[in-house]
């Protein structure tokens, strides 16, 4: 994915990066249409898309695995425009907002927008919960080794290291359908 190349260099990008997760219906095939339908969006590009990773639920509720993973965008689309982009794309793929932290087709969070810090209403970023799950950090990492904080200036790696053990993840193989149709 990274290889392919569409031309929007004149164009001032931001490095993004999104998470996705899914524990409803067919989990790999909804995180690679959603990887589609981002990349085929004029504003946004994909420039690296990591494994897979089935994950244990986090949080108050008894729900189903997820699948979960990362992917690194630039895009010219300030954040809070690219933050209906995702939620229109999880609409477009059944998301139904029945329940905070419950079981959903698709989810897809603004994890970072390069060093930008910002606290407004429904945008928080970096994402709030970012350093606390192993499920956000493996797929992140495995894109961005060297990722760094914007707001603690701490190495990512680092703070994945320190996280309390808890949580299974375990690669799932590569999101392939995805690169495919990009
Ligand atoms: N919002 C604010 N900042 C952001 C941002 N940077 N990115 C607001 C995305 N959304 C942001 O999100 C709730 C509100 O957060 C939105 O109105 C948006 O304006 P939502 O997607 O509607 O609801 P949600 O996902 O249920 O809530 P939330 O708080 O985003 O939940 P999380 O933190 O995403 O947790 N376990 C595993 N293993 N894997 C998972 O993916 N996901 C969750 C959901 C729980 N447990 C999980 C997983
Ligand atoms: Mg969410």
């Amino acid at each position: 994915m990274a290889s392919r190349s569409r031309s929007n260099a004149t164009l001032a990008t931001e490095r993004c990066f999104v998470g996705l997760g899914s524990n409803m219906g067919d989990r790999r095939g909804t995180l690679e249409s959603a990887l589609g339908a981002l990349h085929h969006q004029p504003a946004i590009e994909i420039t690296a898309v990591s494994s897979a990773w089935e994950t244990s639920p986090v949080g108050p509720l008894a729900q189903a695995d997820f699948l979960n993973a990362a992917a690194e965008l630039r895009t010219t689309l300030e954040p809070r425009r690219l933050l209906e982009v995702l939620q229109s794309t999880e609409d477009a793929h059944g998301r139904r907002r029945r329940q905070r932290w419950g079981p959903r087709t698709l989810d897809l969070d603004l994890l970072l927008a390069g060093d930008r810090r910002l606290e407004e209403p429904g945008l928080t970023v970096p994402h709030p919960r970012l350093t606390q799950r192993r499920f956000v950090l493996e797929p992140l990492l495995e894109i961005a080794p060297d990722l760094v904080h914007p707001v603690s200036g701490e190495r990512l790696a680092a703070v994945l290291a320190d996280l309390a053990a808890g949580e299974r993840v375990r690669r799932s193989g590569p999101l392939e359908a995805g690169a495919s149709q990009l």
